[in-house]
Order: structure tokens, then sequence, then C-alpha cells
């Protein structure tokens, strides 16, 4: 069989800034790791490093500023229709920091993932590296999960762990949670596209087992 003939997993990544884990994705699909074919790259802000990677891809880009629009249920809307238009079997939302309307989240249920940098359920939201230090904290990290209504809140499917060290600042500490990131995210796509991962009753489940509410945890590796 010729590789045009294998199927591969259409992806729409989902992007508002340096896109370092578009990156981690777009090696993965180099080097042969990931079997996806990452159809198209959307920012809701114009001008950030994650489209210039994208471009150098050779990967379509697009821009939809939620600015230009009255409403986030109209963006909401309007990004549904964009995405659509590439017949994608998954959404990743990678650095996206536009809270979604539930209409949208129930239109991609069990086909969009997002990474948050924490370990889930702590740290739900925003600045979650400056929030672990401050609440004393002595390991953090990383949580790959389904998008649902709830903020944060979709089922886990893979989380990496790093320790907090003496002397940390937000600024450290994100880039020691960003390094596992590069390594979680590509893997739990991975999963996605091989069928062995999917969300079932608000739950993932992996291999025909259902995960623990947590994810499937993995010790932080090449730190
Ligand atoms: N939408 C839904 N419905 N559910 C989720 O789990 C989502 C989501 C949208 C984005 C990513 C998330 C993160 O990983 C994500 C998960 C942005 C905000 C936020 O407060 C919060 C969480 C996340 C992303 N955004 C502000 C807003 O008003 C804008 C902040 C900004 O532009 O800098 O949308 O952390
Ligand atoms: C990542 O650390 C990701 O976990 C975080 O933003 C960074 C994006 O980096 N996501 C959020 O905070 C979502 N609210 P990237 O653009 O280089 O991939």
């Amino acid at each position: 069989m010729l590789t045009s003939d294998v199927k591969t997993l259409r992806v729409v990544v989902l992007i508002s800034g340096s896109g370092s884990n578009l990156q981690a994705l777009i090696d993965g699909v180099a080097s042969g790791e990931l079997p996806i074919e990452i159809t198209a790259v959307i920012s809701n802000r114009p001008g950030v490093l994650g489209l210039s990677r994208a471009e150098e891809a050779g990967i379509p880009t697009l821009v939809l500023d939620h600015k230009g629009f009255a409403s986030r249920a109209d963006f909401d809307r309007e990004l549904m229709r964009t995405i659509d238009a590439y017949n994608p079997g998954l959404i990743v939302l990678a650095g996206f920091m536009r809270i979604l309307t539930p209409e949208f989240t129930r239109h991609y249920q069990g086909r969009m993932l997002n990474i948050h940098p924490s370990l889930l359920p702590k740290f739900q939201g925003l600045h979650t590296h400056q929030r672990a230090i401050d609440a004393g904290e002595i390991t953090h990290g990383v949580t790959v999960h389904f998008v649902t209504a709830e903020l944060d809140g979709g089922p886990a499917i893979v989380q990496a762990v790093v320790p907090v060290l003496a002397g940390d600042d937000a600024g450290l500490l994100a880039k020691r949670v960003q390094r596992q990131e590069h390594i979680i995210y590509p893997l739990a796509v991975k999963w996605f596209a091989q069928g062995k991962l999917r969300m079932l009753d608000g739950r993932a489940e992996l291999n025909g087992e259902l995960l623990p509410a947590c994810g499937y945890q993995i010790e932080a590796n090449q730190p």
C-alpha cells in the first residue's frame, strides 16, 4: 500500500502564542513518530511566533482575532465554521488562551485536547506556576485532558510531575514544566491517533481501561 493510502488523523491546532507545543507536534510528524496530519493552525492573536513555526513547516495558518467579534458566542461560531472546513478528527489546544462556550465544547466533545500547566485538579485557570510556588507545593507539573464545558475540568489523560526547587521563580518552574509538556502532548496525541484513547461517559479510557482521575501519571524524564 502506498503511504498516501494510509489513513492519518487530521488535526487542527489552536494557538495564542509562542507555539512550542505546536513545534513538538510538528517535530513528531517530521520524525515519523506521530501518525497525524496537521491540516491547519489557527491563532486568535495576530503576529505570534506559533504562526511562523507553522508557516516554516508548510502548514496553512489562519488568524481569527477575537477582538473583531461582538460576543464570545459569535467568535466561537466562526471558529467552529473555520475548523470544520478542514474536517479534522482531533482539535488540539496548544497554549490557546480563550475560554470556549459550551456550544463549542459540545460540538467537539471527545475529540478536543488541552494541555494545562498544573497537576489538575490543582490550580485550574491562569498563573499556575506562581500559584504553585505561593502554595508551598513541593511538586508541580502538567496535565493533558479532554476539553469539556468545565474550564480545565475535563477528564485527565496524562500527567508529568516535576519538583519545585529552592530558588524557583515562576519562569524557572515554567521552563521545567514545559520540557515535560513537549514529551507528554505528542504522546497523548499519538495514543488518540492510534485509536488507543477515547472519552467515554466523561472519563478517559486508554487501551480499553478507564484511567484514574489524574490520568496516566509518568515520571518526568529528560529533565
Ligand atoms: N474552554 C473550555 N470550555 N474548557 C476548557 O477546559 C478550556 C477552554 C478554553 C481554554 C485552556 C485553559 C488552560 O489550559 C482552555 C481550556 C484561558 C483561560 C482564560 O482565563 C483559562 C484557562 C485556559 C485558557 N482566558 C481569558 C478569557 O477571558 C483570557 C486570558 C488572555 O487572553 O490572556 O478567555 O489554562
Ligand atoms: C504552555 O506552557 C501551556 O501549558 C500553557 O501556555 C503555554 C503555551 O506555550 N497553557 C495555558 O496556560 C493555557 N491557559 P506554547 O505556546 O509555547 O505552546
